[in-house]
């Protein structure tokens, strides 16, 4: 261990060398420094985060008023888009699916990890960087690179991609299939496989930087749970993100070099099409297996940035932090053998498919113990409710209502009532997207001190937190229904079927509380950038908080320790320990005399 403690400190002057030389290129565009990765990782992903936003807005409100003008339309899409105001259908499919793949890959994936892992992950574990700054520095700019080309396609002339967020062929494997599936589904392609590039990039880093560069005295065992987190979610990337790609590559062999891993005897126009023998399910099942461990790609970090901010501001130890370990490595491991309950009405064999029930409702066992260590350690906590403490009780609450509609859908003979209804829309968006969304609000209110040395007003920070919570239900609360009245995904409106006269008033609630939802997030923008600048300065340890990041001096420094590093000596989760002074006892704070561990 201390021989590396000692390289740390060679890397440290190094960069103390060149401090002075650094020009503004290298300090704030092409940095090496975690910390400024992180903040561009987080800039980058707040404004996708508009853009995914304004897109469900928009064919949200072709759903609520069908075939209505509106101005707003015509004003962002142009009169080949959005003529006299009303929304082309072809558009409207583009829209939702690059409204769920920037949600997903490039929101809740690059800017939750890419943020907080960056961020934390050499501050918590006391390292001065991460393993390798210059691999980090090309995972954030194939990010940015990736994320340009996924925008730029809303500009070509056929349309972004169209065919949903999974892409499925044949549409995404046949350019003539429709407009949307030319040019704009090859630049989804590539922005794709740039994406992934940046993800293991990025992933490789964390999980050497965990395993290898930890200081002195951080066991395995008294790491942050944060840190467990991002550990399980890098490996769960390395693992699946690269069947991805093989996924991608594929169907670009099909587009455009005469290849059919992917399509079965065609027709097109009533013309038989050369390639034949391939399977469309083979798609299926890679785009699942990095599917399903996705979620909890996503998922994983929010939980763990939970866990961090809920110990603190119950002011009590964690409860059951082994058995937290325990779960998300379960989690993790779960995670694979799942992908199947997302084809059972893809014609798999009914045994296959109980298979897949079997072990899909397994990870209600972990997702359970996860959930009951948040509460016993809420249960009789002295709390402290900032912003950051509400939207991490706000995820739990998601996470557990969300869970619940996940165990209908886990069991393939109730799956099929819903397949492909609003009703799975209604259920991913809330385990998924609001737990994810919360979880990275409640890491941005907890960590800006940290990240910019200011704190942002917890005033505007409620009302953020209330709007969005009740904006979040009110969208994907009624979906439900809409879902369980057989409304099915993806239509571009309903009028011409007699048996959904019912769900318009609920699409219309539905809208409206989207409308108010993205109101909610305006605050936010403005709270965040205002605090940047204006906001009041923030002390070293605001939080009174027991992690390593709090060691650190409020001005960013490279190498983040201006004298030596810490040592740890305790787990991260002394609050409130009995014949203590303090409510809380720092990592880096020997054991005393005849101290029990925890
Ligand atoms: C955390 C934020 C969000 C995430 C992660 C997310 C993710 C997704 C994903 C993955 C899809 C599927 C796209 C597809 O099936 O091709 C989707 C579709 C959709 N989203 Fe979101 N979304 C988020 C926020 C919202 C909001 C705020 C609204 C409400 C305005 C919304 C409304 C919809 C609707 C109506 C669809 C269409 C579903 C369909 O027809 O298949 N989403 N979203
Ligand atoms: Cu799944």
């Amino acid at each position: 261990m201390s021989a590396t403690v000692e390289t740390h400190e060679a890397h440290a002057h190094s960069h103390e060398h060149h401090h002075e030389k650094e020009s503004f290129v290298s300090k704030y565009v092409f940095s090496q420094d975690h910390k400024m990765i992180s903040k561009q990782f987080l800039t980058t992903a707040i404004f996708m985060g508009i853009i995914a936003m304004m897109l469900s807005v928009f064919f949200r409100l072709q759903l609520a008023w069908p075939g209505e003008s509106f101005e707003i339309l015509n004003y962002f899409l142009g009169d080949r888009w959005a003529p006299d105001g009303v929304l082309d259908r072809n558009m409207y499919l583009s829209l939702v699916t690059i409204h769920g793949t920037i949600m997903v890959f490039f929101v809740l994936t690059g800017g939750l990890s890419g943020t907080f892992s960056n961020l934390l992950i050499p501050l918590q574990i006391g390292a001065r960087d991460m393993a390798s700054g210059f691999l980090n520095m090309l995972s954030y700019w194939f990010f940015l690179v990736s994320s340009v080309i996924m925008v730029s396609s809303l500009f070509v002339e056929t349309g972004a991609a169209g065919g949903g967020w999974t892409i499925y062929p044949p549409l995404s494997a046949l350019p003539q299939a429709m407009p949307s599936s030319g040019l704009g589904m090859t630049l989804w392609l590539v922005s794709m496989a740039l994406f992934i590039a940046s993800s293991l990039l990025g992933s490789l880093n964390y999980i050497v930087t965990i395993l290898n560069l930890r200081t002195k005295g951080m066991k395995m065992t008294r790491l942050p749970l944060t840190i467990w987190a991002f550990l399980v979610t890098a490996i769960l990337g390395v693992l699946s993100f690269p069947v991805l790609f093989a996924a991608v590559l594929l169907l670009i062999m099909d587009r455009s070099m005469g290849t059919a891993f992917y399509l079965s005897d065609i027709y097109v126009a009533g013309e038989a099409l050369d390639p034949v023998g391939g399977s469309p399910i083979l798609y299926e099942h890679l785009f699942w297996f990095l599917g399903h461990p996705e979620v909890y790609i996503v998922l994983l970090p929010a939980l763990g940035i939970s866990s961090e901010v809920i110990a603190t501001n119950s002011r009590k130890p964690i409860f059951g932090y082994r058995a937290m370990i325990g779960s998300i490595m379960a989690i993790g491991f779960l995670s694979f053998i799942v992908w199947g309950h997302h084809m059972f009405m893809s014609g798999m064999s009914p045994f296959l498919g109980s298979v897949f029930v079997f072990t899909t409702l397994l990870i209600a066992i972990p997702s359970a113990v996860k959930a009951f260590n948040y509460i016993t350690t809420i249960w009789k906590g002295n709390l402290v409710f900032t912003p950051a403490m509400l939207f991490s009780i706000g995820l739990v609450s998601t996470f557990v209502t969300g869970g619940l509609t996940g165990i209908i859908l886990a069991d393939s003979a109730l799956d099929i009532n819903v397949h492909d209804t609003y009703f799975v829309v209604a259920h991913f968006h809330i385990v998924m997207g609001l737990s994810a969304i919360f979880g990275m609000f409640a890491g941005v209110y907890h960590w800006f001190p940290k990240m910019f040395g200011r704190m942002m007003n917890s005033k505007l920070g409620y009302a953020h937190f209330w709007m969005t919570i009740v904006g979040g239900y009110g969208v994907f609360f009624p979906m439900h229904f809409v879902g369980l009245a057989g409304a099915p995904r993806r239509y571009y409106q309903y009028t011409d079927y007699p048996m959904f006269d019912g769900v318009y008033d609920l699409n219309v609630l539905v809208t409206t509380f989207a409308i108010f939802a993205a109101a909610a997030q305006a605050i936010f923008l403005f709270n965040f950038f205002w605090s940047i600048y204006r906001g009041q300065k923030a002390s070293q340890n605001p939080w009174k908080s027991n992690t390593l990041e709090w060691t650190t001096p409020v001005e960013h420094i490279h190498g983040n320790w201006p004298g030596a590093i810490p040592v740890v000596h305790r787990w991260p989760y002394d609050y409130s320990k009995p014949g203590k002074e303090l409510d809380y006892v720092p990592q880096n704070v020997p054991l005393t005399d005849g101290e029990e561990e925890h």
